[in-house]
């Protein structure tokens, strides 16, 4: 069996050889540059901080009289919905789920037919980060549409 490096050897072979071929010969389609990056590209993506305590002041507390609670015994909020049924329970995590991709930011949450407990916390710092406060307030949009 091949290992994953070999194959991933190749994958980045091939990627530049398609470059090198696209820059010979102009009228390659203009896709290669972006299978290129797309194939080595390096996802440098930011380290979220902490919320400070200023933050948590502003932010949580409009959260907090929407019903969202801290978690005892860890940084994180948490907020039960209720809907008519599982239709819409499932149609507002698609909305959610989606959003959350998007983010690259996703929800704990647990799901029994109409309800739907969410919690939030962002993994990467162990604890509450702008992308809870950002996610959280999508999600009252969503229940408040
Ligand atoms: N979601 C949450 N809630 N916190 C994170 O730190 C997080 C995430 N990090 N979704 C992302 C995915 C990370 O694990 C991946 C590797 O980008």
């Amino acid at each position: 069996m091949r290992s994953s490096f070999s194959l991933h050897l190749q994958r980045l072979q091939t990627s530049a050889s398609f470059l090198y071929a696209s820059h010979l010969s102009p009228s390659l389609p203009s896709t290669s540059h972006r299978l290129f990056s797309t194939t080595i590209g390096v996802s440098a993506r930011k380290k979220m901080p902490l919320l400070t305590d200023s933050e948590r002041n502003d932010q949580l507390s409009g959260l907090k009289s929407s019903g969202w609670k801290l978690v005892e015994g860890r940084d994180a909020i948490q907020k039960v919905f209720l809907f008519k049924d599982f239709n819409e329970a499932f149609g507002f995590m698609t909305r959610v789920g989606l959003k959350a991709e998007q983010m690259n930011h996703h929800p704990e949450w647990f799901n029994v037919y109409n309800k739907v407990d969410i919690t939030l916390s962002t993994h990467d710092c162990g604890g509450l980060s702008q992308n809870d406060v950002k996610l959280a307030n999508f999600i009252e949009a969503v229940v408040k549409k």
